[in-house]
C-alpha cells in the first residue's frame, strides 16, 4: 500500500468504527475494532469482487459442491492475499490497536470434520490465486463442528454457534433466495455470499453458503390462539436443516435430517446455476449448451443428489426430454472419491430419499433402468450388471449414480487413485477407464506457510531473493544450493527453535503443561480413528515410558509426543483412544522418573487456528496409518512445508511425499499394501502378541491397572480389538501388532539422528525445498485443464 491508500485505509476504518458503534475511540473494544476491521476489508475488496463477477459472467465455470468448507479464520488469510498484512498491523498499532489481540475475536468458521473440508478451503484459495472461475457452494451450518473439551481425559462435545457474534466475511443476498421443496415441507434457501480473495492478484471469488429458513417467521394465527409452541415450530424445521454439521468424519450418517441438508444445499445451488444461465443468456437460450458454460465437481459422494436435481429441474421446470437432460448431466459432474474406507461410502435406503424427494427418487430410478439396459446390450448377466446398480436392496448407491453420469472420477494421490481403480471401483474401471484420473491433493501456502510461518516465510524469501515463491511454490527448489551451507542450515535450526518457543508458551497458556522447547516436537493431529492409528503411537509411548522406567540413563533423546484430534461423538472406540492418550499423557508427564525425558500432550480442541501454531513447530510429522486405507492426507503436506520429517507408511501422499523429498530423508516403516494385501487371510496378530516381549508389555498394560479409564471399558475394547477375533472378524484389522517393530525401530532411528543437528536440519531443508509440487495452486490447476476445461 502507498502512502495514499495507508491513509484511506485508516480513514476508512475510523469511519466503520464510530459508524458500527457510536462510541468515541476510547470506548470501543475489541471487539467491535475487530469488527470495523472486517468492514473495512469488506469495503476494500468490494470493487474487485463485483468486477470479478462481471467477468466470469457469460464464461464457462466450475462449481465446487461440497457439504463441507472447513476455512478457519478469514482476517489474517485476507490481509495476507491483499498484499497489505504488515502495513495494516503497522497502521493499527499506530492508532493503539494489537493487531493480535482483535484477532482472537474471530471464531474459526468450522464448517467441515477434516481433510475433506479443509481440502475445499484451500481450492477455494488456489483458484482465486490462480485466476480460475470456481464457485463454491455449500451449507451455512449455525453450528459448526462441536468444541473439544477434555474433561477427566474424557472428550467431552460443545456446540459452536460461530456466528451468534456475527459474520463480518459474508452478505446476506436475500434477492437470489431459493424455494427448496421437500415431500412434505417447503423451506427458503438464503444464500450467504463469502469473498475468497486471490493472492495479490485483484480477483475475489465467491463461496456461497445457503442458509435454511422458513417463509414465515411466525405464526400468527397460532400466536393469537394460544399455542405458542405451535407458533414457532414451522420456523424451527425449517431452520434445523442448516442447524448442525454431522460431526461423523468418514461415516454415513443414514439420518433423514442429513439427506435433507444435502438435497437442500444441492437443490438451492443447481436452481441458482440455472436461473443465472437463464437470466446472462436470455436470447439465445439454448439447454444443450448448458454444458459448455458449466462443470460441476462433486466432493465426495455427499452432493451426489445434485445429478437427479439437475434433471428434475431441466425435465419438470424447463421442459427438456429425459434423454436430453440425461446427455447434458452427463457433460456437467466430475466426482472425486476421498476414501476406500466402504463406511464412507454413501447409500441411503429408498424409504428417506422417497421422504425427502419423491421427484429424485423417480428419475434415480430411471438412471438405473437405464444403466441395466446398456449394460444388458453390452451382454452382461444379471449377475454381472449387479455390482453396477444404483439401486439395489431397496438402496441408492451414491457413487455408482456419480460413476454412471460423471465424466471423470479421480482419487486424491497416485495410491489412493491406483486402489480405486483395482479395488473399490474395479468393476467401473473395466467398462469406463477413460473416465479415471488422478489429482493429488495440495494445501494453499499461503495460510499453512506465509501466515502461519513468517519467519520461514522471510527466509525463503531472502535466500530466493524474491517472493514470487508464494504463488509459484516449485520455486523452493532454489532452496538446494543452501544445503551444504552450514550457517543457512543452523539458521533454519533457529527458526525452528523459535517456532518450538512460541508453541511451548502458547501449550503452557491453553493445556497447563509445561514442554521443553528442546525436546524432539513429535506430532500427530488429525481426526481420531482406528485406521490413522493414534493408538500405535500411543503403545509405542508406553513401552519407551517403560523402558526408561527400568533404565532412567538410556541414551534417549527428551520428546514431546503431541496429539490433538476430535472423535465422532458415536465413536466409542476413537473416544477411548482420546482417554488412552491423556490417560497415558497424566501417568507419564507426573512420573519424575521419566517427565524430563518425555512429555504428552494432547491439545484440546484442535482445530484450523491451533494447527496454524502446530504444524510450523513440528520436528516429527506422524502418518502411520494402515497402508492403504489414507486416501491421501493433507496434514503430511503441511508438515513438510513447514520443514518436519516424515515419520511414515506407504500410503497416501506419504508415497509422493518420499518421492519428491527422499526416503533417506524421511523416516518410512511399516508393511506396504501389496506385503498386507499377501497375509490378509493367514495374518494372526497373537501370534505377534505373544512373540514379542515388547508387545505384550504394551498390549498387557491396557488391561493391567497401570492405566485407567474409570470403568468406561474403553481400555478393556481397545486390546480386546487388537488381539481377539470379533464378530467373526480377526483381531488388529489395522494391523498395529504387525508394524509395531517396525514403528519402534525407526523412532528410535529418528530418536538418535535428531542429535546431528546439521543433518537434520539438512533433511528439512530438503524437504522445503521439494514440498513445492504439494501446493493447492498446483492441483487446482490440474483440475482445470484436465476435467474443468477452464482458462
Ligand atoms: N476424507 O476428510 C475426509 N472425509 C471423508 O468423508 C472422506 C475422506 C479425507 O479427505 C482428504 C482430502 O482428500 C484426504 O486427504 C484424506 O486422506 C481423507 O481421509
Amino acid at each position: 500500500m502507498d502512502k495514499l491508500a495507508k491513509d484511506k485505509f485508516a480513514e476508512q476504518y475510523m469511519e466503520n468504527l464510530q459508524r458500527i458503534t457510536l462510541k468515541r475511540f476510547e470506548d470501543t473494544s475489541n471487539k467491535d475494532r475487530y469488527d470495523a476491521l472486517c468492514a473495512t476489508i469488506m469495503g476494500l475488496i468490494n470493487k474487485d469482487w463485483r468486477g470479478t463477477k462481471a467477468k466470469a459472467r457469460k464464461e464457462r465455470k466450475a462449481y465446487y459442491l461440497s457439504a463441507e468448507f472447513l476455512i478457519g479464520r478469514s482476517l489474517g488469510n485476507n490481509l495476507i492475499n491483499l498484499g497489505i498484512y504488515e502495513e495494516v498491523k503497522d497502521l493499527l498499532s499506530e492508532i493503539g490497536i494489537d493487531f493480535e489481540s482483535i484477532e482472537d475475536y474471530e471464531d474459526d468458521a468450522a464448517l467441515g470434520n477434516g481433510g475433506l473440508g479443509r481440502l475445499a478451503a484451500c481450492f477455494m484459495d488456489s483458484a482465486a490465486s490462480q485466476n480460475l472461475s470456481l464457485v463454491g457452494y455449500g451449507v451455512r451450518y449455525r453450528e459448526g463442528i462441536f468444541k473439544q473439551e477434555i474433561e477427566k481425559g474424557f472428550q467431552v462435545e460443545h456446540g459452536d454457534s460461530w456466528i451468534k457474534d456475527g459474520d463480518g466475511w459474508s452478505i446476506r443476498v436475500d434477492s437470489d433466495a431459493k424455494i427448496v421443496k421437500f415431500r412434505d415441507q417447503q423451506v427458503k434457501a438464503v444464500p450467504y455470499d463469502m469473498p475468497v480473495v486471490g493472492f495479490e492478484n485483484g480477483v475475489v471469488n465467491t463461496l456461497r453458503l445457503w442458509q435454511s429458513e422458513p417463509f414465515e417467521e411466525f405464526d400468527f394465527a397460532k400466536f393469537n390462539n394460544f399455542e405458542y409452541d405451535d407458533a414457532v415450530a414451522e420456523k424451527n424445521r425449517a431452520e434445523d436443516i442448516t442447524r448442525v454439521l454431522y460431526p461423523n468424519d468418514m461415516q454415513k450418517a443414514g439420518k433423514l435430517l442429513r439427506l435433507k441438508q444435502q438435497y437442500f444445499f444441492c437443490s438451492a445451488s443447481i436452481q441458482d446455476m440455472v436461473e443465472t444461465y437463464k437470466r446472462d443468456f436470455p436470447t439465445d437460450l439454448k439447454f444443450e449448451e448448458f454444458a459448455r458454460y458449466h462443470v460441476i465437481q462433486l466432493n465426495d459422494t455427499h452432493p451426489i443428489i445434485a445429478i437427479p436435481e439437475l434433471i428434475r429441474v431441466l425435465v419438470d421446470e424447463n421442459g427438456i426430454f429425459f434423454e436430453d437432460a440425461f446427455k447434458i448431466a452427463s457433460k456437467v459432474f466430475a466426482f472425486t472419491n476421498h476414501t476406500v474406507l466402504q463406511e464412507a461410502l454413501e447409500r441411503w435406503s429408498e424409504d428417506l430419499m422417497q421422504e425427502v424427494s419423491p421427484r429424485c427418487l423417480e428419475i434415480i430410478e430411471q438412471i438405473d433402468k437405464k444403466l441395466v439396459e446398456e449394460l444388458k446390450e453390452r451382454g452382461f448377466s444379471e449377475a454381472q450388471i449387479a455390482p453396477y446398480r444404483i439401486m439395489a436392496n431397496n438402496t441408492v448407491h451414491m457413487a455408482n449414480l456419480a460413476i454412471y453420469i460423471g465424466f471423470s472420477v479421480n482419487g486424491v494421490a497416485e495410491i489412493h487413485s491406483q486402489i480405486l481403480k483395482d479395488d473399490t471401483f474395479k468393476e467401473w474401471y473395466r467398462i469406463s477407464s477413460e473416465k479415471f484420473n488422478n489429482k493429488t491433493n495440495g494445501i494453499t501456502p499461503r495460510r499453512w506457510l506465509v501466515y502461519s510461518n513468517r519467519e520461514l516465510t522471510n527466509f525463503i524469501t531472502e535466500k530466493l531473493g524474491t517472493d514470487t515463491w508464494k504463488n509459484n511454490l516449485d520455486q523452493l527448489k532454489g532452496l538446494e544450493k543452501y544445503l551444504d551451507d552450514e550457517k543457512v542450515l543452523e539458521e533454519l535450526w533457529d527458526i525452528k527453535q523459535t517456532k518450538k518457543k512460541q508453541l511451548a508458551k502458547y501449550i503452557l497458556e491453553n493445556e497447563g503443561i509445561k514442554v521443553d522447547s528442546k525436546s524432539i516436537f513429535d506430532i500427530q493431529i488429525k481426526r481420531i480413528h482406528e485406521y490413522k492409528r493414534q493408538h500405535l503411537n500411543i503403545l509405542h509411548i508406553i513401552y519407551l515410558y517403560h523402558q526408561l522406567k527400568k533404565n532412567p540413563d538410556m541414551d534417549f533423546t527428551p520428546t514431546t509426543f503431541i496429539f490433538g484430534g476430535k472423535a465422532a461423538p458415536g465413536y466409542f472406540r476413537a473416544k477411548g483412544m482420546i482417554k488412552l492418550a491423556n490417560e497415558v499423557a497424566r501417568v507419564v508427564n507426573n512420573d519424575p522418573d521419566v517427565n524430563k525425558k518425555m512429555k504428552v500432550i494432547f491439545v484440546e480442541n484442535y482445530r484450523v487456528t491451533y494447527a496454524e501454531k502446530l504444524f510450523p513447530a513440528a520436528d516429527v510429522s506422524e502418518q502411520i496409518s494402515t497402508a492403504g486405507k489414507e486416501a491421501s492426507g493433507t496434514g503430511n503436506m503441511k508438515f513438510m512445508l513447514n520443514g518436519a520429517l516424515t515419520l511414515g507408511t506407504l500410503d497416501g501422499a506419504n508415497v509422493e511425499i518420499f518421492a519428491e523429498a527422499g526416503e533417506e530423508n524421511n523416516y518410512r516403516f511399516g508393511a506396504t499394501v501389496e506385503e498386507l494385501a499377501e497375509i490378509a487371510d493367514s495374518y494372526n496378530p497373537f501370534e505377534y502378541y505373544s512373540k514379542d516381549e515388547n508387545i505384550k508389555d504394551v498390549v498387557d498394560s491396557l488391561v493391567s491397572g497401570e492405566f485407567k479409564d474409570n470403568d468406561t471399558y474403553y481400555f478393556l475394547d481397545i486390546y480386546n480389538e487388537l488381539i481377539k477375533p470379533q464378530n467373526g472378524e480377526r483381531g488388529d484389522q489395522y494391523y498395529l501388532l504387525k508394524d509395531f517393530e517396525s514403528y519402534r525401530q525407526t523412532q528410535a532411528k529418528l530418536n538418535k539422528e535428531y542429535r546431528n543437528k546439521l543433518e537434520w536440519s539438512r533433511k528439512c531443508l530438503k524437504n522445503i525445498a521439494n514440498a513445492g509440487f504439494f501446493s493447492s495452486d498446483r492441483t487446482i490447476v490440474n483440475y482445470a485443464d484436465d476435467i474443468w476445461k477452464i482458462d
